[in-house]
């Protein structure tokens, strides 16, 4: 593997979808993990989106995030092109995502995607359980999620300092 190998490919049905997965790829870039990003819709660009997951498949990326809103086939669609396991998430729409989120969670037995919660907190966990599926063979990002998951923990210990700090403020 190069270092610049692409190891995380993201397709987004639309380039409205992007906000929702900004914190997400924020985080691979601070993880440094090389990825690829790509607007392609399974209902517009239906034969584009096929070459794009082959193209992913010969640059050697090894799990794919799809995000898409409304009628959210694409997940779907780009599983039943590839063993790469597909992360999906579910874009806010017109009925607030509850169609994107059962549109990817209902696939039927057989071609298997992985769903997320609705929105941004789908597309920052899709990303890290991305990485946690590289770090099965990388201890390096091993180590850099249990930094993560540290900073995270020392940020509720924060909240909870601040908080209470406040109340006491209040009682005075
Ligand atoms: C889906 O339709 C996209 O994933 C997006 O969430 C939604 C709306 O797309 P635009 O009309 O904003 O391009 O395919």
């Amino acid at each position: 593997m190069t270092d610049n190998q692409k190891r995380i490919g993201i397709i987004l049905g639309s380039d409205s979808d992007l906000p929702y997965m900004e914190s997400g790829i924020q985080l691979i870039k601070d993880f440094k993990i090389p990825f690829e990003i790509e607007v392609s819709s399974a209902h517009r660009t239906p034969h584009r989106t096929v070459e794009l997951i082959k193209d992913f498949e010969k640059k050697g990326i090894q799990v794919i995030i799809a995000a898409a809103g409304g009628a959210a086939h694409l997940p779907g669609v780009i599983a039943s092109h590839t063993l790469l396991p597909v992360l999906g998430v579910p874009i806010t729409s017109a009925l607030s995502g509850i169609d994107s989120l059962y549109s990817i969670v209902q696939m039927p037995g057989g071609i298997p995607v992985a769903a997320f919660s609705i929105g941004n907190s789908g597309g920052l966990n899709s990303v890290l359980f991305a990485v946690e599926i590289l770090a099965l063979n990388d201890p390096e990002l091993k180590s850099a999620l249990e930094n993560y998951r540290e900073r995270q923990k020392m940020g509720v210990l924060e909240k909870s300092r601040r908080l209470k700090e406040k109340i006491n403020m209040q009682e005075d």
